[in-house]
């Protein structure tokens, strides 16, 4: 296990690790190009901005909001300089979703995207948030305020076991859980998955598809490529034809995204657009076997797969290209324990099936939530995914244990969409539940039962759907619906959402 100093501000000791050539490209998107140094520069400046201009101070919680950018990059590196707490969101969320995050986070400054400041501004009157910076691409009020600061700053003094960051996860009933990470685990990802899977050197170019909001993209996308001294490719939308297409334009050697993407992009007609890649991590949903086929057909690279969790930061069960196997996800990552529990919370032996436990440097802390006994239990932090071990060390994934549906990669919780769709005047009751699909992983799918007298019809599909799309995240919307006279439920009116999962069309 690796140690770090007692006193450890992680944007610091990233931007240094490394000691890359100060002229060596730390950034590219579109149009832009950041150096080490202008990216060191630059974050020091925006740090000044939030102690000097936005009155912050340390511990203070920093809303970021925005799709992946240098400017956002910058801003996170800023954020931990001046010792306030990141806190990323989904560049998608609504406002009655983002007021959530920004109330259970008690989040007072924010540093917005101009693509985004609307949301964020309709939260102003119900939320703690007081201070908000906005940038616009390479411009933007904030980068003219930056731009008058000193090159030079003196990054707070944290302590390795202060607060870094709050990750969000929707959790099961929609409501949001926040992830409380320190400085130190910044590293210890860095030190697990990056140093022992991954391996990374200074000459490789990362893209990936997940939003900073995303663990997987911070980690993916920022922490390892900066960690690494080597170059980001930093996209606004990680559609995979944008994915392939900045893999061509930039020469991309390590790609991180979901297996629909890998799915997406072998179909592609010219695969020799992506011959610079040499290594691919998928991640964020169970990687069916025949994508990694596909995959290795496509390209003759081997996917490197991980399960990881906002609650454990990144990946914590991988294998890396040499050793990966079809239909298992790996073995725990060197520096990570694992293990399959039994139902009386004893370790099972190799080949039973049961919870995944996962102890090492970080592990799950929620920001006053209830829901935090039920993740850490002696010790171990149960994921909330089923597997089984074998008997040479290898995880093979079954299920999810509750009713998170994961499509595309996105993470949605079924009562959420549940709650859009009893808005509506026609729907009297409904359950939604995550369908096996082929592209998506899962889909979202709704039963419902209509009010009295009410005719269904695929225009009323329809509307459904615009209806769910215009009150919370558009990628949360079911793509399935189907009408029903009833819904399976318990003696006690309980929603038996498993007997419809064992219905469901074909
Ligand atoms: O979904 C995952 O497997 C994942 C991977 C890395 C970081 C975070 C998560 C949720």
């Amino acid at each position: 296990e690796v140690r770090y100093p007692e006193r450890l501000n992680a944007a610091t000791a990233l931007l240094a690790r490394a000691t890359p050539p100060p002229d060596k490209p730390a950034l590219l998107a579109e149009g832009v190009s950041w150096t080490y140094r202008e990216l060191d520069v630059l974050s020091n400046q925006i740090a000044a901005v939030l102690r000097d201009d936005m009155q912050l101070i340390p511990g203070n919680r920093v809303l970021l909001h925005g799709p992946n950018t240098p400017m956002l990059a910058a801003c996170w590196f800023a954020v931990l300089k001046a010792g306030g707490v990141a806190v990323s969101t989904m560049p998608l969320l609504r406002a009655a979703e983002l007021g959530k995050v920004i109330a259970k986070a008690e989040i007072s400054h924010a540093l917005c995207d101009a693509s985004c400041v609307a949301v964020v501004r309709e939260t102003l009157s119900t939320t703690t948030l007081r201070q908000i910076q906005i940038f616009e691409g390479e411009g933007g009020e904030l980068l003219e305020l930056a731009r008058r600061k000193p090159e030079r700053f003196e990054a707070v003094d944290t302590a390795a076991d202060d607060v870094a960051l709050i990750a969000f996860t929707s959790g099961t009933t929609g409501q949001p859980k926040g992830c409380m990470h320190f400085h130190r685990d910044l590293l210890a990802v860095c030190d697990t998955f990056a140093r022992h899977i991954l391996r990374p050197t200074s000459d490789d170019i990362f893209v990936g598809s997940a939003p900073f909001a995303f663990t997987f993209g911070l980690g993916a996308c920022l922490l390892f490529p900066v960690w690494a001294g080597a170059t980001a490719v930093l996209l606004e939308h990680g559609s995979p034809p944008q994915l392939a297409a900045a893999i061509e334009q930039f020469g991309v050697t390590i790609c991180a995204t979901a297996p629909t993407s890998y799915r997406m992009m072998a179909a592609l007609p010219n695969l020799d657009s992506l011959q610079s890649l040499r290594k691919c991590v998928s991640a964020g949903e169970a990687l069916p076997a025949a994508t990694r086929l596909r995959w290795r057909e496509a390209t003759g690279i081997e996917l490197i797969d991980g399960i990881g969790a906002t609650e454990m930061l990144h990946i914590f069960i991988s294998a890396d290209e040499h050793q990966a196997r079809p239909g298992a996800t790996g073995k725990a990552v060197p520096g990570i324990r694992a293990c399959v529990l039994g139902e009386d919370g004893q370790p099972l032996p190799p080949g039973r099936i049961g919870r995944l436990a996962v102890q090492g440097p970080v592990g799950c802390r929620y920001l006053a939530d209830e829901r935090q006994r039920d993740y850490v239990q002696h010790g171990w932090n149960i994921t909330g995914d089923t597997y089984l071990m074998t008997e040479d060390g290898y995880f093979e994934y079954q299920a999810r244990s509750d009713d998170m549906i994961v499509s595309s990669g996105y993470n949605i919780a079924a009562p959420e969409v549940e709650e859009a769709l009893l808005r509506h005047p026609l729907v009297a009751e409904c359950a939604v539940i995550g369908l096996p699909d082929e592209l998506r992983g899962q889909v979202v799918g709704a039963f419902i039962v209509l009010a009295p007298d009410q005719t269904a019809s695929e225009a009323l599909k329809i509307e459904l759907q615009l209806f769910v799309k215009n009150q919370i995240a558009p990628y949360k919307y079911p793509r399935f619906i189907e009408f029903r006279d009833d819904l399976p439920k318990t003696a006690t009116g309980k929603l038996q959402r498993f007997a419809l999962r064992q219905d469901r069309p074909a």
